[in-house]
């Protein structure tokens, strides 16, 4: 496999970075994930848009114009002859000293890697996701806004152990007043009486680029959406919940902390939004 890592595609093996770079030492960067279907990159603008942003936010200066890192995209995906695959851009802060100080840090560290995916095993697709609610708390926006996908996933990384402790794939996360947020990797949505719900972003959710794809589609088949508070409650008595994320897609979830959801079987407005979601991962996207 070739990664691009600073200007050229290199061997994985030589694909290294300096144990000063402050990505790794503080975290100090920020990373999109990115999917391509058979020769079609999805939502590609969307996901450059928001880690210019991150970027943006954190004062970090990416040293490729939108119309340079898009190509990047591209390259990597042909150089590894890669029709689907997963796409992390990564850009730290760059090689500094042992001290916070980003100003110490004279160029940043751009890599990309492209990959084929590892989804979920096909039968949770069919079967669904048992989840738990677990202690973790969702970082509060007003601390460190989960907008920025940043390099410092700790947060989510504890929840996820917190998961796996209890022999579970994926945890939910609840809000410092303890709203439902989203879940590690994942944003959550449930259905009741025609309706689609999500978290509001302002609760300290990342604002997902399937999330809005999925809000899209369900407008289009007249399911009315609206973003709301949603308690534990919510999730328990909703007909059907959801996950959304680029690596995951749409992920149908049966159980929450031993209650049932819905028939305990992935529902009918999930099923329709999972095919409507293959159906533009189809015909939607950037070729290369
Ligand atoms: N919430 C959080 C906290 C995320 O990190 C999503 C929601 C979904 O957003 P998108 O834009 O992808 O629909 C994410 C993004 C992985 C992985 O390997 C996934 C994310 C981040 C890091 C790793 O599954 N998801």
């Amino acid at each position: 496999m070739k990664v691009y890592l600073n200007g050229t595609f290199v061997d994985e093996s030589k694909a290294t970075v300096s144990v000063f770079d402050h990505g790794l030492l503080y975290g100090d960067g920020v990373f999109e994930g990115i999917r391509s279907y058979d020769g079609l990159i999805f939502k590609l603008e969307e996901h450059i848009d928001r880690l210019f942003e991150s970027a943006h936010t954190i004062m970090l200066k990416i040293p490729l114009s939108r119309a340079e890192l898009i190509d990047v995209v591209k390259q990597s995906l042909r150089v590894n002859k890669l029709r689907g695959a997963y796409i992390r851009l990564v850009v730290t802060r760059g090689e500094g000293d042992l001290g916070l100080d980003p100003r110490k840090c004279a160029q940043p560290t751009v890599f990309v890697i492209a990959d084929k995916i590892q989804l979920y095993p096909q039968q949770l697709y069919e079967r669904g996701l048992e989840l738990i609610t677990v202690a973790t708390q969702r970082n509060v926006p007003e601390a460190l806004n989960p907008q920025i996908k940043s390099l410092n996933y700790l947060n989510n990384i504890l929840a996820k152990i917190e998961a796996i402790n209890a022999g579970y794939e994926e945890a939910i996360m609840l809000s410092h007043s303890g709203y439902v947020t989203e879940c590690t990797g994942e944003n959550i949505f449930l259905v009741r009486k025609k309706q689609l719900l999500t978290p509001p972003p302002y609760i300290g959710v990342l604002r997902g680029i399937t999330r809005q794809t999925v809000m899209d589609l369900a407008a289009q088949q007249r399911l009315h959406v609206r973003e709301d508070l949603l308690t534990r409650h919510d999730l328990f008595n909703a007909d059907e919940v959801f996950l959304t994320g680029t690596a995951a897609e749409i992920v149908p979830v049966v159980k929450i902390d031993g209650r049932v959801i819905g028939s305990g079987t992935p529902g009918p407005a999930t099923k329709k939004l999972q095919q409507a979601f293959r159906q533009v991962t189809k015909t939607e996207g950037v070729r290369y």
